[in-house]
Parts: C-alpha cells; sequence; structure tokens
C-alpha cells in the first residue's frame, strides 16, 4: 500500500503546524516543478509566446515558496538565499523558515538536476541560533524524477512525486555506511593551493574511489543518500571564497541535519556543522558531509588548513 508525505508526518507525531508547514512546501514544491518542465527557461525580463513578461526561474522559484509561507500563517520569519535581509511574515507564527529557492540554478538551462532546500526553526528568527534547534529539514530534486527527502529528528525519508500529485513515500528511513566508494570534490580549484585538499583528492583516486559530481549539491548529496554512502567536500579557497561558498543557513544545516538523521556527519574542519552559531544569514562555512568514517577522514587531513 502506498504511503503519502501527509500520513507519514502524521505517523511522526509531529505537532499539526508543522505537518501542515511542510505540506505548504511541498505544495510550493510542486509549482516548481511544474514551472521547470513547462515554463520558458530563459532570464528575467524575457517574454513568452502570449507576449506576457516572464520570471527567471529562480525568481519565480523564490515567489512562489514566499507566497506559500505567507498564505501558511505558518511562518513569522523567513530568510531565502535569493534576499538580504530576513522576512517579517505573520507574527503569530510558530516558525521561521530558511530557504534556498532553487540550488544550482545555473545548471537550469543545460538541463542538470537542481533544487530547493528548506531548514525550519521553531520560534522566531535565526540568529545566535545553531543548525540543532532545526526542527525539521527537506529538499527536494528536480530531475528526471522529482523527490521531496525530509527529516523531523526521526530519520530521513524520500518521496517521489507521482503522477496524480502526491508524494509517495519511496525511502523510508535509509541510512549511510561509515565508508564509501563515492566522492565529490567540490572546489576542486583549491587542490592548486591547498597541499593537503590535493594529498586528499590524490587519496581517494589512489584508493579506487569513483567520481560523481555534477556541480549542484542537491543531487550531488541525494546521490550519496541513494548509493547508502559517499564523501562531498566544500573547502575553502582565499580570496574569493576564504569561508568556502556554501551557506550555513540554506544549504549546509538542512544538509547537516538530513545527513546526521541517516548515520552520516558534516563538518567544517573545526566543529560539527549543526554546532555553529549562525550570526548572519549569508553566512559561509567549508563542508565535508557524508560517511562518518570518510568526514573524519577528511578532518584529520586538512587539520588546520580550515580558516577560523
Ligand atoms: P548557488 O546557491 O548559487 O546555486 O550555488 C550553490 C552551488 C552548489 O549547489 C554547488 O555545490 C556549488 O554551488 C558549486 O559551486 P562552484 O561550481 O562554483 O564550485
Ligand atoms: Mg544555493
Amino acid at each position: 500500500m502506498i504511503k503519502l508525505l501527509d500520513s507519514h508526518l502524521y505517523d511522526a507525531g509531529i505537532p499539526d503546524s508543522l505537518r501542515h508547514l511542510i505540506m505548504y512546501i511541498a505544495r510550493a514544491g510542486k509549482y516548481i516543478d511544474h514551472a521547470i518542465k513547462t515554463g520558458d527557461l530563459g532570464v528575467a525580463g524575457s517574454s513568452n509566446l502570449f507576449g506576457e513578461n516572464q520570471l527567471a526561474l529562480d525568481v519565480l522559484s523564490d515567489k512562489i515558496i514566499e507566497d506559500n509561507l505567507k498564505i501558511c500563517r505558518l511562518v513569522s520569519h523567513a530568510i531565502s538565499e535569493e534576499k538580504e535581509g530576513v522576512m517579517e511574515c505573520n507574527p503569530q507564527g510558530k516558525y521561521s523558515v530558511a530557504y534556498d529557492p532553487l540550488d544550482g540554478s545555473s545548471l537550469v538551462d543545460s538541463n542538470l538536476a537542481i533544487g530547493s532546500i528548506f531548514s525550519i526553526f521553531e520560534g522566531p528568527g535565526f540568529e545566535g541560533r545553531t543548525g540543532r534547534n532545526q526542527v525539521a529539514a527537506l529538499y527536494l530534486q528536480y530531475g528526471p524524477r522529482t523527490t521531496l527527502t525530509y527529516t523531523v529528528g526521526k530519520g530521513t525519508h524520500e518521496f517521489t512525486l507521482n503522477d496524480v500529485g502526491e508524494f509517495s513515500l519511496s525511502r523510508e528511513s535509509f541510512k549511510l555506511d561509515p565508508t564509501s566508494k563515492y566522492f565529490a570534490p567540490g572546489n576542486l580549484r583549491a587542490a592548486k593551493d591547498n597541499a593537503k585538499y590535493r594529498a586528499l583528492v590524490d587519496e581517494w583516486i589512489d584508493g579506487g574511489k569513483t567520481l560523481r559530481y555534477s556541480g549542484g549539491m542537491v543531487p550531488d548529496v541525494n546521490h550519496m543518500f541513494h548509493k547508502g554512502g559517499g564523501i562531498f567536500a566544500y573547502p575553502p579557497l582565499a580570496p574569493k571564497y576564504p569561508n568556502g561558498k556554501l551557506r550555513l543557513l540554506f544549504e549546509c544545516n538542512p544538509f547537516a541535519f538530513l545527513a546526521e538523521q541517516a548515520g552520516g556527519a558534516a563538518h567544517n574542519g573545526q566543529m560539527d556543522i549543526m554546532d555553529i552559531v549562525i550570526e548572519k544569514p549569508h553566512q559561509r562555512t567549508p563542508i565535508y558531509i557524508g560517511s562518518k568514517d570518510e568526514v573524519k577522514k577528511v578532518v584529520e587531513r586538512l587539520g588546520s588548513n580550515q580558516p577560523s
């Protein structure tokens, strides 16, 4: 018998308000999925067949999510990777949501997989909190199939969008092995100046690991979630990315929560990703995420090469 997202959330015993919020996010995901499949993927300002102005897909995705977070009335504060400041929504809302509306948007025109990522906190705002305060994290991947993967701290579970527009359970409580043969070396250009990163990449190659890297964090992490393990790295590289490129609130925290709940780990070279205090909305951090022992090995190898 099929299990739908709403009923899976109900069985998880979470408050109805959080279940409704996740269902609104899932709804936004369906509209984005539709826009990707049917829309003009051109730049903002281009017009469609009828001469109407089109929004670029990342702008449209941002708007779809913002609208859903506002109409559900469950959110007090929201912040988008596409916008500078925190948005105040409903003062009575119980939750704060950080989201990346379309991660990997530069991959859209070439038809590679992309995704939307969400990090949900109870209570108002984000600053001064850590990833441990997340009550839920989820992402949608828009690929040949559209999937939604979520955690509320009771394992990590994947749902697949079916032909009648429902998210149906496809993988329940999946787990990451401690080691894995897959590696995804982000920011490989850092290996030019960072001898430790270069040695690590050599070690992965010499050890016979298989490269799986698409340039999109969503499909890259999703790949290891499907293969039962892997290691994804995005180290810093000064002067452009002295703290790495990926953002704590929008990308690193939610994936860290999902990975930990699948038995994996996420670290920035100095501490667990979810222990980093959020000081500003667009804060960046290096990240090493995936199979536990693989993450441990990266941290040992890169050691003091990490920025403070
Ligand atoms: P974006 O949020 O601007 O789309 O950037 C995030 C993406 C990640 O999905 C991916 O891991 C990373 O950028 C790759 O960046 P680069 O190719 O610049 O190293
Ligand atoms: Mg992003």
